[in-house]
């Protein structure tokens, strides 16, 4: 399993899309844990998770859901730079034409909710595809969502960042950690860990380089609970805030391969300092 989630992103998708529309004669039922080790949630607990869809992409049959993100304003979505990667859309953002953030919907293979086109698409310039730092990326949406869709994010100092706090990451990713692509929803919780788990687990050279200042280390010290492919860009929420965005780790839900997620209140620094270069791109 690769560590950096752009690299193995895209083909697995693919793939899994070809398997649904032609199932093999043995095909097991939709594994009940999913993210990994995680359950089912109804959209409407976590109205501000969205899915990420293009259709021309990864095809049809999961809404071309193919990343996460979540919704900080009425028009404004985060999700993971590395997700508007060319790696991963297989062109330039500015070119997946029919790239959409779908909100509402807890199946993917229902109608529910809306499906809203990106305006622009404004990835983190500091991002480092290589390290992962910086990993995330705005969306402005061409409609906007009601403002009981949006969250808060959990800015610098907040206590939510404290080593040992109860978190839930949600997604529509592998629920297996073997290309087995969930269409519900699901979340697992996890746990807010210490900096030096994420050090030790990722010190570096092939296993990547952990840095604190714009990641956060979740998960489970036995493993067992966690992120996976297709929920990069999607939240990590605890008491109600914002925390962290799904970027990348070493496999599943291993024991001493914690998650790393995008620290928010990087995000919210960053975007403080930044919001008039952002501004002008947009040509707002
Ligand atoms: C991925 O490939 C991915 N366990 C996302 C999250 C994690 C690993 C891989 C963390 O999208």
């Amino acid at each position: 399993m690769r560590r950096l989630v752009a690299r193995t992103l895209a083909r697995p998708l693919v793939l899994a899309a070809a398997a649904a529309a032609i199932p093999p004669a043995s095909a097991a039922p939709a594994a009940a844990d999913v993210v990994v080790g995680g359950f089912p949630v109804d959209v409407s607990q976590s109205p501000w998770t969205v899915a990420l869809s293009s259709r021309d992409r990864f095809g049809d049959t999961r809404a071309g859901q193919f990343c996460g993100g979540v919704a900080v304003g009425r028009t404004a979505v985060l999700t993971a730079a590395h997700c508007m990667s060319e790696e991963v859309l297989g062109t330039a953002p500015g070119r997946a034409y029919d790239l959409k953030v779908i909100a509402g919907r807890t199946d993917l293979l229902s109608k529910q909710g809306t499906e809203i086109a990106v305006r622009n698409v404004w990835v983190n310039p500091g991002y480092d595809g290589t390290t992962n730092v910086g990993d995330f990326a705005v969306l402005t949406l061409a409609q906007p969502l009601p403002q009981t869709s949006v969250i808060a994010m959990a800015g610098p100092g907040d206590p939510a960042y404290a080593v040992g706090t109860t978190a839930l990451v949600y997604g529509w990713g592998d629920t297996t950690g073997g290309g087995g692509y969930a269409h519900g929803l699901h979340a697992a919780r996890v746990h807010v860990l210490a900096d030096a788990a994420c050090r030790e687990a990722y010190p570096g050279g092939w296993g990547g380089t952990y840095r604190s200042e714009s990641m956060l280390c979740a998960g489970e010290p036995a493993g067992g609970r966690d992120a996976c492919q297709g929920d990069s860009g999607g939240p990590l929420v605890a008491d109600g805030r914002l925390i962290g965005l799904v970027s990348w780790g070493d496999g599943c839900g291993r024991a001493g391969s914690p998650g790393v997620y995008t620290r928010v209140s990087d995000i919210v620094r960053t975007l403080r300092g930044d919001r008039g270069a952002r501004a002008r791109q947009q040509g707002a």
